[in-house]
């Protein structure tokens, strides 16, 4: 496909950042390299191209690095632009799933990962109510972007990027409630769109 050139991706298996980069590149169709790395034990080639932040996802495009997921996945839309688009072409809807995406990233995230962190059972509690609280509040990101449950994805009838931002969670969400028995998801809580 035009535009693949040489592509690399640094990633983590269990990171939702870097799935939410690898469904981005999926869905455009566009072969890349996975390279698998260690974020705890940071090697050269994750210091060289993530400088800043350290940290994966980093795609590496005809040898030049972008980071940070959300950032990442608006490139991949922009530059194979020719398969089916991620952002929504509406302004406000664009802004929107923006707006969202990035309370996902600012709320849900954290709070899940704090489960998983938690030094105490008191601290773990917390940070599960925390995760519920972001969920009920994306359950108002779903009346206003489902169109009240009318449309099935965020990005209308082809997964778009809050679907993306969201959807990349969700694993954890399961894995979670094998871990500690919570349940994340339920039809009263979150229920499916129609
Ligand atoms: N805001 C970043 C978050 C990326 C992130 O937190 N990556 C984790 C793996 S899930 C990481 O590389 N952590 C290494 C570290 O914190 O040192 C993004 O959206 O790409």
């Amino acid at each position: 496909m035009a535009g693949d050139g040489d592509l690399k991706l640094l990633g983590l298996m269990v990171s939702p950042f870097v799935t939410r980069v690898r469904l981005a590149l999926h869905m455009k169709g566009v072969g890349y390299e996975y390279i698998e790395t260690d974020v705890l034990d940071k090697g050269e080639l994750l210091l060289r191209y993530n400088p800043v932040h350290k940290k994966v996802p980093v795609l590496i495009h005809n040898g030049v690095p972008l980071c940070e997921s959300q950032v990442i996945v608006q490139y991949v839309d922009e530059v194979w632009s020719a398969g089916a688009p991620i952002l929504p072409a509406d302004p406000y809807a664009r802004a929107t799933a923006r707006f969202w995406a990035a309370y996902v990233d600012d709320k849900l995230f954290p709070a899940w990962l704090g489960i998983l962190l938690a030094p105490t059972e008191a601290a773990r509690a917390e940070k599960v109510d925390a995760t519920l609280a972001a969920l009920a509040q994306l359950e108002v990101a779903a009346a206003e972007c489902l169109d009240g449950g009318r449309r099935p994805l965020f990005g209308g009838d082809s997964i778009g990027f809050l679907d993306l931002a969201v959807g990349c969670n969700m694993f954890w969400m399961e894995a979670l409630r094998r871990m500690f028995g919570v349940t994340f998801l339920d039809a009263g809580r979150t229920p499916p769109a129609n």
